[in-house]
């Protein structure tokens, strides 16, 4: 393959202690020796591939321009699985773009965006689902969205995919052995096979697409809205859940006037938790628009936080705010747990479920702890943890797979209706092909551009 040689910094920009420029491609090596000299006087090929070798990157007219280490890795055994020299220099920008520009006039190009990773899906030493993975990497928000994309980069999702395209596969073979050699059918037999492939790959598609709810938490954290009437304590909660004084809470009602978000990690489950102005009309002109900002966000949060005060009746305010959560996935928090308790809580948990209802108080902390066996509960479910499965990474593999369960459901429907053998291969093998679409087995060139656009420079 006569690909271009590209180079990139491949490191942040700005003020580190060590900055690094990636060259990948066939004159790798020889852009290398242009600007780089060891220390020992000795070319970079001497060396073993894959070691450090210490010296100096010289400009043109043989001034110095930093001291770095410098690293040849050979193709395939590199990022990209093409000839990669690493320059370690000091990690200041005008040491970078020196670099970089030497590269440039010893032959390389600019790397386009996300273009390191592509190679690397091309040159298939990665499937598609682990190149998106390098991207979740890079932008997990929490220990456990990094495992997940930590492992989904060890191909997991892809080796489950695959799998299940083998499996179809045997379909479609076994259907193509009756179609041409019809003496040896027997009917009642091949439709019998056939169903229970059908069924069993439906299966593991319907349970891959179970989880992708609990994949996208974790990789986004989950959108929450703590929402309320004035004073019930919404700041207090949100305050008593990341453990420090973050919103000012005030005894006078409607002190939250403006949405105050910030990230946290409760029992292992990231939420991206908002505190929101108290619902109710008002005539102040600040007031209201934070109450329109905190109707939006009840709309829009994946999860709400309802709070009512426990320490008063339901009023008109709660109700309404309640009426508006009940279509959402919601829990209802009665605070100020501390205090007698004037609210039917059995009404409520008739309402909305009994596990739905809990009792807090943001003052003493009781009730804290269950809210959070309640959360990791409600995102991973009973197991409690992780499960070891493959987890779908994002709307693009979520889609397809939609469609290929689609597609499987009208063969299962061919069968039922004893349709030809080649109608039910044509579903078939559409699944096969949607699936092949997910890893990159089968995928067109604009979507591929699609991907990696996505990624910056120098990934
Ligand atoms: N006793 C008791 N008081 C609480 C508790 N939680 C909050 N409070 C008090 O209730 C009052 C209102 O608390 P906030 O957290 O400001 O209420 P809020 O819902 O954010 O109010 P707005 O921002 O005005 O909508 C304050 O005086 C808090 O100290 C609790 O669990 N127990
Ligand atoms: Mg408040």
């Amino acid at each position: 393959m006569a690909e271009e040689t590209i180079s990139a910094v491949i490191t942040a920009l700005g003020e580190g202690a060590v900055g690094i420029v990636r060259v990948s491609g066939e004159r790798a090596l020889a852009v290398g020796e242009r600007l780089f000299k060891a220390a020992s006087g000795r070319p970079l090929a001497d060396y073993p591939v894959n070691t450090l070798v210490y010296g100096h990157v010289y400009d043109r007219d043989g001034s110095l321009v930093d001291e770095v280490l410098t690293v040849y890795m050979r193709g395939p055994r590199s990022y990209t699985a093409e000839d990669v020299v690493e320059i370690q220099c000091h990690g200041g920008l005008q040491s970078l773009k020196k670099i970089l520009a030497l590269t440039y006039a010893a032959g390389a190009r600019p790397a386009e965006p996300g273009e390191f990773t592509r190679r690397a899906f091309l040159n298939g030493r990665i499937d598609l689902t682990q190149a998106e993975a390098v991207m979740d990497i890079i932008r997990s928000r929490s220990e456990a969205g990094l495992k997940l994309a930590a492992r989904q980069q060890q191909g997991q999702l892809a080796r489950t995919l695959r799998e299940l395209r083998r499996a179809l596969l045997d379909v479609v073979v076994n259907l193509e052995a009756v179609i041409d050699y019809p003496e040896e059918d027997i009917e009642d037999v091949t439709y019998g096979r056939v169903r229970d492939s059908i069924d069993a790959c439906s299966a593991k598609i319907a349970a891959l697409l179970a989880n992708a709810h609990t994949g996208k938490i974790l990789r986004e954290g989950l959108r929450t809205a703590i929402v309320g009437r004035p004073n019930v304590g919404k700041s207090s909660l949100l305050n008593a859940l990341l453990q420090e004084d973050r919103a000012i809470v005030s005894q006078y009602a409607g002190t939250t006037r403006d949405v105050i978000e910030e990230q946290l990690l409760l029992d292992g489950v990231p939420l991206v938790l908002a505190d929101t102005a108290g619902i109710r009309s008002t005539e102040d002109f600040v007031e209201k628009i934070g109450v329109e900002k905190s109707r939006k966000l009840l709309q829009e949060a994946e999860l709400v936080i309802c709070v009512i005060d426990g320490s008063e009746g339901l009023t008109e305010e709660d109700e309404s705010v309640l009426q508006a959560a009940a279509d959402k996935p919601c829990v209802i928090i009665v605070n100020k747990s501390d205090l007698a308790l004037q609210v039917d809580i059995e009404a409520l948990r008739r309402r909305f479920g009994g596990d739905k209802v809990m009792t807090l108080s943001a003052k003493t902390l009781s009730g804290v702890e269950a809210f959070g066996a309640w959360l990791k509960n409600y995102v991973y479910g009973s197991e409690g943890a992780l499960g070891d499965g493959a987890y779908v990474q994002n709307a693009r593999q979520e889609n397809l797979l939609r469609r290929a369960l689609q597609a499987l459901e009208d063969a299962g429907g061919a069968v039922a209706d004893a349709l030809p053998y080649d109608c039910i291969e044509i579903d078939v093998r559409a699944a096969i092909d949607l699936l092949g679409e997910i890893t990159g087995d089968a995928v067109q060139d604009e979507i591929i551009n699609e991907i990696f656009s996505r990624f910056c420079i120098g990934k």
